[in-house]
């Protein structure tokens, strides 16, 4: 199957999930469920969910024990876009082509949303039925994590202060990078592990490629912000930020997204022919427009 059929049953089972995890039966709060939905299908690309996927299968583990998880990373993602376009943070209009969140339904009901969608995560995981409690409570952690202090909101936190401090250079960089846009991956590639009872070598070359991964993954975010157009990107750009594009020149930004896509790729070498598809993805990743 090729990437993009297999990326588009990712993204039917994972909105099939997201529809049954949220109960859309109290009238009051059709708003807020409103809100939610207007970002959890808005056509993102679903790629943190097909990691899940991509890492179970890698160990065996069968696709209905993955959903929740898949489903949770995917909700925190959201969740940190839609509270990261707000105006007390990036103050974006414009995301995937359509107004963001609190354009249309206003800040309290976006942060809302937000912290809705980031609490349904670790509860979706924490009564999931197919999985033994012991490895519910290590996924939920997983999760926590990433979206905490250790995580996207730290490396967020330091993002928005280096706007406003002098001598930003690579390793804040590398910093932010890894925490706002790399715990998350770095998180989905553990529940994997944690899923499929990966051992300590297995789980750690996993950890390596989704480190690697994040990080081109948030540099090329940024080239592509200031090379593209808002109309191909669907977004606002934000030629104003600091960045690696920024710092040292779109010419070697490029140079260590390719770098750092090799350095995953290489990572995990050690599942050679059970890892076609985490090559394909990071060559999809590396190789995209928006
Ligand atoms: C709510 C967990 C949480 C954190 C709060 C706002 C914030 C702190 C963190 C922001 C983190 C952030 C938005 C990082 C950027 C990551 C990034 C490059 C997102 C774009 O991902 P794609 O391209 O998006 O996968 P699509 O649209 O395809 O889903």
């Amino acid at each position: 199957m090729k990437l993009q059929t297999y990326l588009t049953r990712v993204r039917e089972d994972v909105n099939a999930g997201l529809i049954k995890y949220f109960d859309r039966g109290e009238p009051l709060l059709s708003m807020l469920q409103e809100s939610i939905d207007y970002t959890l299908y808005s056509g993102g690309k679903r790629v943190r969910p097909a990691f899940v996927f991509m890492v179970g299968s890698i160990f065996g583990v069968p696709k209905k024990e993955l959903l929740s998880s898949a489903c949770a990373v995917e909700m925190i993602h959201t969740a940190s876009l839609i509270m990261d376009d707000l105006p007390i943070m990036d103050n974006s209009t414009l995301r995937r082509g359509k107004a963001t969140n609190h354009q249309v339904y206003g800040q309290a009901t976006a942060l809302l949303a937000g912290i809705a969608l980031l609490c349904k995560a670790s509860h979706v995981v924490l009564e999931d039925e197919t999985l033994p409690h012991k490895k519910r409570s290590a996924i939920a952690a997983q999760l926590a994590r990433a979206a905490g202090i250790d995580g996207m909101a730290g490396g967020q936190f330091i993002d928005l202060i280096s706007k406003f401090q002098e001598g930003v250079g690579y390793e804040t960089l590398k910093f932010i990078h890894t925490k706002k846009t790399a715990s998350l991956f770095i998180t989905a590639g553990r529940i994997g592990a944690i899923l499929g009872n990966a051992g300590p070598k297995d789980t750690s070359a996993i950890v390596s490629y989704a480190e690697h991964l994040g990080y081109a993954f948030q540099i090329l975010d940024d080239l592509l912000d200031i090379q593209g157009t808002g109309k191909e990107l669907g977004k606002d750009t934000r030629k104003d930020k600091i960045n690696f594009s920024t710092l040292f020149g779109p010419g070697k930004a490029r140079a260590m997204v390719k770098k750092e896509t090799g350095a995953a790729i290489r990572a995990i070498n050690r599942f050679s022919g059970r890892n076609t598809r985490l090559v394909e993805l990071a060559e999809f990743l590396l190789n995209r427009h928006s």
